[in-house]
């Protein structure tokens, strides 16, 4: 009797694994719990009113930086994107003066560690290129390094379509 359970516990770890391996590259890590404590601020209105012209993936604060993140295509599709934070203090001044990388990854499972390190664009904009490997949930932390200030860490999280 107890040999039968136990087998039984092993023959569902093995089936539970490899459906989460049918994902290419992704490791059997829990989904990330949706309930963190936000690690940034919402916009007020006259923040928002500074936000860069086009579509966005959504913008936020942390202390006196405002940074929006947008993507071409304006809508993520799986493949590649070219990602672009654009950072400004709470008077609309671009901020140029950062290191910007993006940590991505999705929110339902893992594909392991994926940095891009951001280069500074049109003032204020910093923009790098990266692959969505499938459609779904998706999150980008933007890590943002300026000289004499803590690191600011913001995450965005939007859908992937299917390409
Ligand atoms: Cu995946």
């Amino acid at each position: 009797m107890k040999r039968t359970s136990r087998f039984a516990i092993v023959v569902t770890a093995v089936a539970t694994w490899g459906l989460v391996a049918a994902c290419a590259g992704a490791s059997p890590r829990p989904a990330e719990p949706p309930a963190r404590p936000a690690p940034a601020l919402t916009l007020d209105a006259s923040q928002a009113a500074l936000a860069p012209p086009g579509p966005s993936l959504g913008g936020q604060r942390s202390g006196g930086l405002l940074v929006w993140l947008s993507s071409q295509p304006g809508q993520p599709v799986q493949g590649t994107a070219e990602m672009d934070a654009y950072l400004a203090d709470l008077t609309g001044q671009a901020v140029t003066d950062a290191q910007v990388t993006f940590d991505t990854d999705m929110t339902n499972m893992s594909h392991g560690l994926y940095l891009v390190t951001a280069q500074p664009a049109a003032s204020g904009h910093y923009v790098g290129r990266m692959h969505f490997s499938m459609p779904g949930p998706w999150r980008v932390i933007a890590i943002i390094e300026r000289p004499g200030e803590e690191v600011v860490r913001l995450r965005f999280e939007f859908a992937v379509n299917a390409g």
